[in-house]
């Protein structure tokens, strides 16, 4: 399987992130990508190439201008107050309070967030547009005739919706790439986000749209984040209704559990008969993982792979959580090499 990979990951790399009450180094740290394609080199998954440049217009047919025009200017605009230390947002626009955006730095940040766990630093706009790039790139490999593309994408995206950002998410390159197949001729694309985190962004952006369809398995919002979007009755809205499936599990969920919720996204994915699968490749659900309470083992990500394979459809794997650095690599690729053991 050919990967798509841009070392302009590394100039994102945030010092810290609210999390417990307290700040800790960010679990979302460069060595994650760099783990996943050492791996992909030493199993000799296929070749590793660079992405092209798309520049914004396939972003701005997800996100919203003043979204896309906050995170260009952001860096610049925080510096321009002698701030040389990572953003983070400090007020959020909840129930009742103004929909209107502000013109500080602090009031638009807290704006365009929903959490405290996604820093902007100096290179961040960089990396999240090549992060962009890598699903742009992979869905136009996937456009030539590719069964099967990795796109390496750092930062990961599933958390971003049109106009906020947040869970380690700013662009969501899962969203932008589905739009441009369906901007380049698909009349209908099927995202399957495996991560451990719902993919609220994702669902989000498509939630009223029937020609995405949008299926999560996660953790139950009642009990793990990002709690306030990811329950069973979200079904879709409008023309859209119908066209959104989530799988919400318990905390200690294994292999046997999530597998059967994996069996049923994919009975709803082949009924929707779509041109092309998007999978959002969280690997977060591992037995290790620091942040997740799900209990897959380094095999089952060769099973899952398997079951996504035998869907028979072209498929855009993009890079979301994992956060057990040393076996991301390992369980990522898993996914990837037993896709390519049934096509
Ligand atoms: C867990 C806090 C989680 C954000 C996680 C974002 C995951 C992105 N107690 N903080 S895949
Ligand atoms: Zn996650």
């Amino acid at each position: 399987m050919l990967t798509i990979y841009s070392d302009d990951h590394h100039l994102h790399h945030g010092a810290a992130e609210l999390i417990d009450g307290t700040f800790k180094p960010c679990f979302e740290m460069p060595s994650r990508a760099d783990m996943v394609l050492a791996r992909a080199r030493a199993v000799g998954l296929g070749d590793v190439i660079s992405p092209l440049d798309f520049g914004l217009a396939p972003i701005r047919r997800v996100h919203s201008a003043g979204f896309v025009n906050f995170l260009q200017n952001a860096w610049s605009d925080w510096q321009a107050l002698g701030r040389s230390h990572d953003m983070l947002p400090m007020t959020w626009p909840i129930r009742r309070l103004r929909d209107i955006e502000p013109g500080d730095i602090d009031g638009k940040l807290g704006f365009y967030s929903f959490d405290a766990g996604a820093p902007i630093t100096a290179g961040t706009w960089q990396a999240i547009t090549s992060s962009a790039n890598v699903a742009l790139t992979g869905q136009a490999e996937l456009g030539k005739g590719a069964r099967g593309v990795f796109s390496l994408c750092r930062p990961p995206g599933h958390h971003a919706a049109a106009d906020y950002m947040g869970g380690y998410c700013y662009l969501n390159n899962a969203a932008i790439a589905a739009q441009a197949m369906l901007d380049l001729g698909a009349k209908r694309v099927a995202i399957l986000d495996v991560d451990y985190h719902h993919g609220n962004g994702t669902q989000d952006i498509f939630y009223d749209r029937a020609d995405v369809l949008f299926t999560s398995i996660h953790g139950h919002p009642s009990v793990e984040y990002p709690y306030f979007l990811g329950f069973a009755d979200e079904k879709g809205q409008g023309v859209g209704t119908g066209f959104n499936f989530n799988y919400p599990l318990h905390a200690g969920s294994d292999w046997a559990t999530w597998g059967l919720a994996l069996q049923d996204a994919c009975r709803q994915i082949a009924e929707y008969a779509p041109d092309a699968l998007i999978v959002s490749l969280g690997v977060d659900t591992f037995k290790d993982d620091p942040i997740s309470q799900f209990k897959l083992a380094s095999p089952d990500y060769l099973r899952m792979g398997e079951v996504i394979g035998r869907l028979g459809l072209q498929t855009l794997f993009v890079m979301e959580g994992g956060y057990a650095v040393e076996e991301i690599g390992i369980n990522a690729v898993n996914v990837l090499q037993g896709f390519d053991s049934v096509s």
